[in-house]
């Protein structure tokens, strides 16, 4: 196995102080299991765990080691096993909230998950069928660019509906800036586009709806079945959940690909930032908001509103606007609260003496 082949030298561009790092010692987490990892590394494939000492300090989820991950290791003599000994400074990532388990999960940093890091591009693959959604593209879009991915919209299955072209404009519209491409993995339209995108050393993630047409896609590209490909429901074009594990899959000729199970519910764990990345056209309505602390829902003067009541800015792409500023303002929101209350407590345990007379 050669590391360049596995996107080293690519990724090496973003690392400064590590010239020095004997090629020996380094791997990519290809498979996440229970605790353990399959690397990729010069010396083949090794069955890696973590170091002892580093599952003691690693206290969050995310400070394990996840698919594409690039990481240092010793190899034990005689084995085709490793001990992880450090993660290498992730360059990009993909990660939402977990399926919300209760609530305070949501909202606790802790449970932040990720789904691949170190990768160039995040290719949001959606079906034409009873899975296309907007405002769930407008959230893998979202997600992608806070995490330093640059995303590519794939709406696949352009085979089995007349409206593609018209859909495929809809998206186009909502977000003008993202890169799109209209596919079929099946009948195998337009996928020398996409491969054009793989070049040599590039990682790329397929992220979407299980029953989207991911690992379809991505046994198109290998040019074999290696990846399980699964029936969807007619009724709601949902798939079963077919692909069961994160994965490095390796393109002949170049290329990292991972395939991804589909998500159950995208939460977003993107940023301010990403959201006004994404309603860049809003932004700009909002600077002319007439007050700054405008709620663009009921406020006098609102920019926003105007322009969707002169059709200037579609409806659905506003509501959109509004749930996702929604639920990240009362992230915010829960924040606050949670560092007021820690300060009230603080406040509690050491009273100021100020104002008081002995
Ligand atoms: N008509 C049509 N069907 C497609 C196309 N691409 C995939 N499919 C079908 O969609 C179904 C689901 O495909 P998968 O590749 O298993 O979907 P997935 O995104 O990997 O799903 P998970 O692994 O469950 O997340 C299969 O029945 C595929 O044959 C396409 O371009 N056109
Ligand atoms: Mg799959
Ligand atoms: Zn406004």
């Amino acid at each position: 196995m050669n590391l360049k082949d596995l996107g080293w030298e690519k990724y090496r561009e973003s690392l400064k102080d590590f010239e020095k790092l004997d090629q020996e010692s380094v791997g990519r987490v290809a498979v996440e299991n229970r605790g353990g990892y399959l690397l990729y590394t010069k010396l083949g494939e090794l069955e890696g765990i973590m170091r002892g000492k580093f599952m003691n300090l690693a206290k969050l989820e995310s400070q394990y080691p996840k698919v594409g991950d690039w990481v240092i290791f010793e190899k034990l003599a005689g084995e085709q096993k490793a001990i992880i000994t450090s993660i290498l400074p992730r360059q990009s990532k993909l990660s939402r909230r977990r399926v919300a388990k209760d609530r305070e999960a949501i909202l606790d940093k802790k449970e932040e998950q990720i789904i691949a890091t170190n990768v160039d591009l995040g290719f949001v693959v959606q079906g034409l069928d009873g899975d296309f959604n907007l405002s769930r593209l407008e959230r893998y879009v979202a997600m992608a660019k806070e995490g330093n991915c640059r995303p590519v919209i794939l709406l696949n299955k352009c085979d089995i509906t007349a409206a593609a072209q018209n859909k495929f404009a809809q998206v186009k519209k909502a977000l003008p800036e993202v890169e799109l491409l209209l596919i079929s993995a099946k009948a195998e339209i337009g996928l020398e586009k996409v491969r054009a995108l793989i070049s040599k050393g590039v990682s790329v993630v397929f992220v979407g709806s299980s029953g989207a047409g991911k690992s379809t896609l991505i046994n198109k590209l290998l040019g074999e079945a290696k990846q399980k490909i699964g029936e969807i429901r007619i009724d709601d074009s949902r798939g079963k959940h077919t692909t069961t594990k994160r994965e490095i899959l390796l393109l002949p000729g170049g290329g990292v690909l991972i395939d991804t199970p589909g998500m159950r519910e995208l939460g977003l764990w993107a940023g301010t930032e990403a959201v006004a990345e994404t309603f860049e056209d809003i932004e700009v309505l909002i600077e002319k908001c007439k007050f700054s602390d405008c709620d663009h829902r009921v406020s006098l003067g609102c920019a926003v509103i105007a322009a969707v009541e002169d059709g200037e800015l579609p409806r659905a792409r506003y509501e959109n606007f509004l749930k996702i500023s929604s639920e990240l303002d009362s992230k915010i929101f829960q924040e606050k609260r949670k560092i007021q209350d820690a300060q009230k407590r603080a406040s509690r345990k050491n009273p100021k003496r100020v104002g008081f007379k002995k």
